[in-house]
């Protein structure tokens, strides 16, 4: 199949997935080519089988804001004429499935392109539960050929505001290759001593993630006598908050901001607690990451969290906020190698089990087909 792939390219759960979904497709002898504004943060090889093609946006004195949307629906038609896609899959409803969807109507005298949707998370329990997002979310959900969901919790939540039910769940995966617990690696020694218990936390530090949480965490388990580091993976807007709380409480010199890194694996394969105190979350694809690699994760009992990190047997689950009780379960892991140990291997195997690519992306292909062929037929039944 020739595919069509756009997702937001700056570090994200949906532009990871939408990557790496191209990446494996390509592996299995698919034409992948990505319609965004730039390179996806973790599309690190172009090939023969991966193009990219850049959005190119003009600007205008006039324009006070450019029009991503229009000019993303030109560059998806465009390559759609020009490379014979079978099919555009947008990663995030907002506004890329708006965008497919003109794409489609601009060129239908021509080839008919079939969209598929991918929802990931706030385009749907957030953004695009806003009024002002509402209507046109529902109107991208009921003209895309086919929607996915990278969870059931996003599936009702779909059901719940736009009274929509034709989605698919197909969760998000892992390369069980990529993601292996190296406590060898000279990255272990830089962020931790010996016999300290390393705390990892990856996200892009925008609110809905409370990285601050993380900081109290460390905060009370060291006050606890634990001896214990944090290291804080990625960038956004609550780090400087982050910054801020560890020198208030004095343990500046027990934090490592990395900053943004395209390694995630690497950071993971070293921890040995993994924190996700998330308000939020439609799957944690993080977390996900973190089992991967054996690493417990102490997360919030929201949204799709609960489907991938099973509650005392992958990791530990509390009500989001409960920083008491995240700290005691962090303690408890601390204090305990042996449970530390089993939780790891039972989260390695539940990830590798479960959210394998290739379990996953043989679903993907499926469904592709699935909704192809509905086309042909229903294109059969006109004629
Ligand atoms: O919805 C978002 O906040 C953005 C999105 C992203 O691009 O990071 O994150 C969502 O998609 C990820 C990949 O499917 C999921 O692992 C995250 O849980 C989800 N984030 C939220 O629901 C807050």
């Amino acid at each position: 199949m020739n595919i069509g792939i756009t997702v937001y390219p700056t570090y994200g759960g949906s532009g990871i997935v939408g990557s790496e979904l191209g990446a494996e497709l390509a592996e299995r002898g698919h034409n992948v080519h990505f319609i965004s504004s730039t390179l996806p943060t973790r599309l690190t090889e172009l090939s023969e089988r991966i193009h990219f093609h850049e959005v190119e946006m003009m600007t205008y004195p006039l324009f006070e804001h450019q029009p991503y949307s229009l000019a993303l629906a030109t560059k998806m038609a465009t390559v759609a004429r020009a490379e014979r896609l079978d099919l555009l899959h947008v990663h995030y409803a907002i506004p890329h499935s708006i965008s497919a969807i003109l794409a489609r109507e601009s060129i239908k005298s021509k080839r008919y392109l079939p969209v598929i949707t991918t929802l990931h998370g706030t385009d749907i329990t957030l953004v695009g539960a806003d009024r002002s997002y509402l209507p046109i979310t529902k109107y991208g959900l009921q003209q895309s050929d086919g929607v996915t969901a990278v969870s059931k919790f996003l599936k009702k939540a779909t059901i719940e505001t736009f009274d929509f039910d034709d989605v698919e769940v197909i969760p998000n995966f892992i390369c069980p290759n990529h993601y292996k617990r190296d406590t060898t690696s000279p990255l272990r020694t830089e962020l931790a001593d010996e016999g300290e218990t390393l705390l990892a936390h990856v996200s892009n530090f925008r609110s809905v993630k409370r990285p601050v949480d993380c900081v109290e965490i460390l905060g009370k388990v060291l006050e606890k006598g634990a001896k214990a580091r944090l290291v804080m993976v990625g960038d956004g807007p609550q780090r400087s908050a982050c910054e801020y709380r560890a020198e208030q409480l004095g343990i500046k010199q027990y934090v490592t901001f990395a900053g943004k890194k395209a390694n995630i694996s690497d950071y993971l394969a070293v921890s040995d607690i993994f924190l996700l105190p998330s308000e939020l979350e439609s799957f944690g694809l993080a977390a996900l990451e973190a089992l991967a690699c054996e690493v417990p994760v102490i997360a919030s009992r929201v949204g799709g969290i609960p489907e991938v990190v099973t509650d005392n047997e992958t990791g530990f689950l509390s009500n989001f906020g409960d920083i008491e009780k995240m700290s005691e379960d962090t303690l408890k892991l601390i204090n305990d190698e042996d449970l530390r140990e089993a939780f790891g291997k039972a989260g390695r195997e539940s990830a590798v089990t479960r959210y394998s690519a290739s379990e996953i992306i043989p679903q993907y292909i499926n469904f592709y087909e699935k909704v192809l062929g509905a086309r042909t037929a229903s294109a059969a039944e006109r004629s």
